[in-house]
């Protein structure tokens, strides 16, 4: 026996077991030859395979901001940016631990920066996007572009594009981080590299993108052909107030109440290939119908506090907290007092391969 029929052999006694040889020997025996040549008999398995529903072992969860925000704290006192790359504890859904995912197609963390740092400059097939939770002032510097973060913005680092960050605030800041890592991971396609100098140089002036491409006009000869959006940072105080020019002007939609898209604003499409990310405002008294979808979403409370019932269990959140709800689990949201919920999921990319459902 070689090396490389040592494991297949292996399995043999394992699959045998799995496909109740004791009570068909003839076909656990037939099982055995077939899987030799590394072959297994579809009938055993299929209903594994193609299910009649989505099925995930992704469960809801919440990681409430008071409870987290001491321990990713402590991380600044025990290590450096330089020594972490960055300084980031990644949020595991509590039925996928050790997996570094959220969802099962999206890795999500909490980052922190302290005054006078710097997190160095890189670049990675994966795309991210961030979401920033608390303090005001650090940077983030991508492809050219420097912005600074303030509270709530919705900031994009595409696929491949140079990035660092820096805090030259007196502030400690915390945002959330969401990629598409174990997309790129399930295609194999991940490559990363450094970049010579931490801090790239900007050339352009700050928030270039927002007012170059997020205004309406377009300069003369500008690729609109972009899959992605060219706007680095989509400022709260921007989108903000076109949530209460919605409320004021039409009525809640009845599962997501005043909701928005981040939008690429060449085609109107999402922001990024794999991730696409809303902005809802629930008004005062606003009880949610129910909605599933198949894209698992993660949520983020930017202003108020509600609850999300889903799959039997009530969520209660607050003020930056942050919860994901898996996919086809129905969910109704719930407030008394005005609130305001961030979500990303990976719809954009299950549109693409015309596979998004949605329903009640
Ligand atoms: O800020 O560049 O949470 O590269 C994970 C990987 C953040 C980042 C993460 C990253 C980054």
């Amino acid at each position: 026996m070689d090396a490389a029929t040592a494991p297949a052999a292996k399995n043999v006694s394992k699959k045998a077991e799995i496909y109740d040889g004791s009570a068909n020997p003839v076909r656990a025996e037939y099982y055995e030859r077939i899987s030799q040549r590394d072959m297994t008999p579809l009938w055993e398995v299929l209903k594994y395979l193609v299910t009649k529903q989505p099925v995930t072992q992704c469960v809801p969860a919440i990681w409430r901001f008071d409870e987290v925000k001491p321990l990713v704290e402590e991380a600044g006192r025990l290590l450096t940016t330089e020594e972490a790359e960055r300084r980031v504890l990644v949020l595991e859904n509590p039925a996928l631990r050790g997996q570094s995912r959220i969802t099962n197609s999206l890795y999500a963390g909490l980052q922190l920066i302290l005054p006078g740092e710097v997190a160095g400059a890189h670049r990675h097939t994966a795309s991210a996007i961030r979401l920033i939770l608390d303090g005001d002032g650090a940077y983030t510097q991508v492809d050219g572009e420097k912005t600074i973060m303030k509270y709530g913005d919705f900031i994009l680092t595409p696929t491949w594009t140079a990035h660092d960050h820096g805090n030259e605030s007196k502030q400690a800041m915390i945002w959330l981080d969401v990629l598409d890592v174990p997309i790129v991971n399930f295609f194999e396609t991940a490559f990363a590299e450094h970049l010579d100098s931490a801090v790239q140089n900007t050339a352009r002036v700050d928030n270039d993108s927002l007012w170059r491409y997020g205004s309406g006009v377009l300069p003369d000869g500008t690729d609109t052909s972009m899959i992605r959006s060219p706007v680095i940072n989509y400022a709260y105080e921007r989108v903000r107030p076109i949530l209460d020019r919605m409320k004021n002007t039409g009525d809640a939609d009845k599962h997501h109440g005043h909701r928005l898209r981040y939008a690429n604003p060449f085609n109107g499409g999402w922001s990024l290939p794999t991730m696409g990310a809303n902005l809802s405002l629930l008004p005062k008294g606003f009880k949610g119908e129910s909605y599933r979808s198949t894209d698992s979403t993660i949520f983020a409370c930017l202003e108020g506090k509600g609850t999300t019932k889903v799959d039997g269990q009530t969520i209660e959140w607050g003020p930056r907290d942050v919860f994901v709800v898996p996919t086809w689990k129905s969910y109704a949201h719930r407030v008394d007092q005005q609130a305001v919920l961030f979500s990303i999921s990976d719809r954009p990319a299950q549109e693409a391969l015309g596979l998004w459902r949605e329903g009640n």
